[in-house]
């Protein structure tokens, strides 16, 4: 199903009195208002493939209904999403879970849409049907040659499927690691895991990035191969300029300080992207902002001052995407939130006096440092963001309009209530 114009504008005419109010007096306090607006219309984040369908744990998982069956479908759920919210408008593909099977189709209902590829993900940490040699001791740190080989070939595979979509960055996500002490050999293991990398990166075609993303735990206990920022750090700056370091906000060790670690990486012009989510424990990949939206903004924070220093562009000079799942809600309305929850982080960051924040901070003055932040975050900046929304030809309030016009149930009729999609 695709939404129809006019149904939007409907929608909009709705909430168009009581939206002005709101847009009034939050942008009668900000001096540059429409700086803003322009930066967050510019502002994109990709989807995962993998989250459109309800997730599960390794206990269960309770599929819901009118889930995409296949790549297209998954790219018409993005396509809604975007419709409603203009800010969706990239799909991060994983591989082999989404293979594309007819590129011309795939790209032209991605043009159709509006979206646009972003980062490819491989797939080392399971085995598939049919696969010669098991990833059960890791991949690219195995200690067995062919199996390195084989888990080389496939991430240059991702790469060769990325090229042709028109995709121009490689996700590594590895879960080498070990369960036990003893069981693996640190140095060996990291060398190896290099080894590997630096004939994927070989592989890169010229305008590619390859992003190395890190996780402290699961599905290895003891030790990951790549396991936090500085292990991946290492890793990104032995390959080269093209090798970047990926932050997964649920890839920490408890109450780590992410910000930090984003205004560094940024600083070593090191950071690749975000794969966005929030967490309460470890890797919950539960819907951005929903835990610990401070923290959110915080980050953001950074984002914007640092990549400002360096005179970055922020809608495209780092790769933005969700990496979330969904047990509970309906997938599409969760990343309605988790986008909205990113947006208005965003919007907040803008809003940072850094010339003061800067002053305050020469001067020790750590009362008014605090007071700025929490000042700006406390600030309620959500008409500012469905007015970026409505200029763009998007929804005044995508949820509720998933909702009233009731999208899932559409979907349901179309394509029945057993679809179960692939992903996590
Ligand atoms: C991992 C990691 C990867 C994602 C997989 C599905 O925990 O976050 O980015 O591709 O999950
Ligand atoms: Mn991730
Ligand atoms: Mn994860």
């Amino acid at each position: 199903m695709q939404i129809e114009k006019y149904k939007i504008e409907e929608h909009n005419q709705s909430l168009l009195s009581e939206h002005k109010r709101k847009y009034e007096f939050a942008a009668a306090d900000i001096k540059n208002v429409n700086t803003v607006i322009q930066k967050l219309i510019d502002f994109n984040v990709a989807i995962p493939s993998w989250a459109l369908g309800t997730g599960g744990t390794r206990f269960g998982r309770f599929s819901g209904a009118g889930e995409p069956g296949n790549l297209i479908e998954k790219m018409e759920d993005v396509g809604l999403l975007h419709a409603l919210n203009r800010s969706s408008g990239a799909v991060s593909l994983h591989i082999p879970w989404d293979i594309p099977e007819n590129y011309p189709a795939i790209k032209s209902l991605a043009a159709q849409l509006g979206l646009k590829f972003d980062a490819m993900n491989s797939n080392t940490f399971q085995d598939q049907k049919g696969q010669e040699l098991s990833y059960k001791f890791g991949s690219l740190q195995h200690v067995n040659k062919a199996v390195r080989k084989q888990a080389i070939e496939h991430n240059i595979d991702v790469i060769k499927h990325g090229v042709e979509l028109g995709s121009k960055a490689l996700t590594v996500w590895l879960s080498d690691g070990s369960c036990f002490p003893g069981q693996l050999n640190f140095r060996k293991a990291f060398q190896n895991t290099l080894a590997s990398l630096q004939e994927i990166y070989t592989a890169l075609p010229a305008d590619w990035k390859i992003f190395v993303e890190y996780k402290a735990y699961e599905p290895n206990f003891y030790s990951m191969t790549v396991g936090d920022w500085g292990q991946s750090l290492l890793y990104a700056n032995k390959l080269g300029s093209k090798a970047y370091t990926l932050v997964d906000l649920g890839h920490h060790l408890a109450n780590a300080n992410i910000e930090q670690i984003v205004s560094l990486l940024l600083m070593e012009g090191k950071l690749a992207g975000f794969h966005f989510n929030d967490s309460k424990y470890g890797d919950d990949d539960l819907t951005v902002g929903s835990i610990k939206p401070y923290q959110l903004f915080l980050i953001f924070n950074e984002l914007v001052e640092g990549m400002d220093a360096r005179g970055m562009d922020h809608a495209s000079d780092l790769g933005w995407m969700i990496d979330a799942s969904h047990n509970v809600k309906d997938p599409l309305e969760d990343l309605l939130q988790s986008v909205e929850a990113i947006m208005i982080s965003y919007a907040q960051a803008l809003l940072v006096d850094r010339t003061k924040l800067n002053e305050v901070q020469q001067d020790n003055d750590v009362v008014t440092a605090q007071e700025i932040l929490q000042n700006t975050f406390r600030t309620d900046v959500r008409a500012i963001v469905a007015e970026a929304r409505l200029r763009n030809g998007g929804a005044l309030n995508p949820l509720q309009y998933f909702r009233q016009m009731k999208v899932r149930e559409q979907l349901i009729k179309e394509r029945g209530s057993k679809t179960v999609a692939t992903g996590l």
